[in-house]
């Protein structure tokens, strides 16, 4: 009788070993799931609030601009920026914006720069595209400036990347 006792009681155990194994299997799994959607949600958040940044920062700059300058690419914008409304260039007027990827894996820094020896980078997740800046007309006749700026977070939680497209009209350009 005590045998048989202890024998079920081990089964009982068993069985409620077994339950309690695959109850936990099920709830990491679920953890598993959710900590990696939370992720990919934050991930794209994350791409939006940097695209969003660099066209608020490159749209006040075309705005602003008194010239595009003839160097300009697809990839990389001159600036003149008359800050002080004088007529003349000053180097910290002389600013370019450029997506600079130096091992070319498509995967871009987008930086600020100008003649003064100011660099800010804004964010090192844009995808090198070939036609980020279109300019109407031609620099240095431009009197507007078409942006197409992608970018993807990217890390551990990759998201889909995230485009943006915007005109600005040049309002102290010609
Ligand atoms: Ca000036
Ligand atoms: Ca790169």
């Amino acid at each position: 009788m005590n045998q048989r006792e202890s024998g079920m009681t081990l089964v009982e155990l068993g069985v409620a070993g077994l339950i309690g194994g695959l109850v936990s299997l099920v709830l990491m799994a679920a953890v598993g799931l959710a900590m990696r959607t939370n992720a990919r949600t934050s991930n794209e958040v994350d791409t939006f609030s940097l695209l969003q940044q660099a066209q608020a920062r490159l749209e006040k700059e075309f705005r602003e601009a008194d010239r595009v300058e003839a160097d300009s690419t697809a990839t990389s914008i001159h600036l003149w920026v008359d800050v002080n409304a004088n007529g003349s260039l000053e180097p910290a007027e002389n600013v370019t914006w450029e997506l600079v990827d130096p091992d070319s894996d498509g995967v871009a820094t987008l930086q600020r720069r100008d003649a003064a020896g100011g660099r800010q980078v804004v964010g090192t997740e844009f995808v090198m595209t070939s036609a980020v800046f279109t300019y109407q007309p031609a620099a240095p006749a431009t009197t507007s400036v078409s942006l197409d700026l992608t970018a993807d977070v990217g890390g551990k939680a990759p998201g889909e990347p995230r485009r943006i497209q915007s005109a600005t009209r040049l309002r102290n350009a010609g």
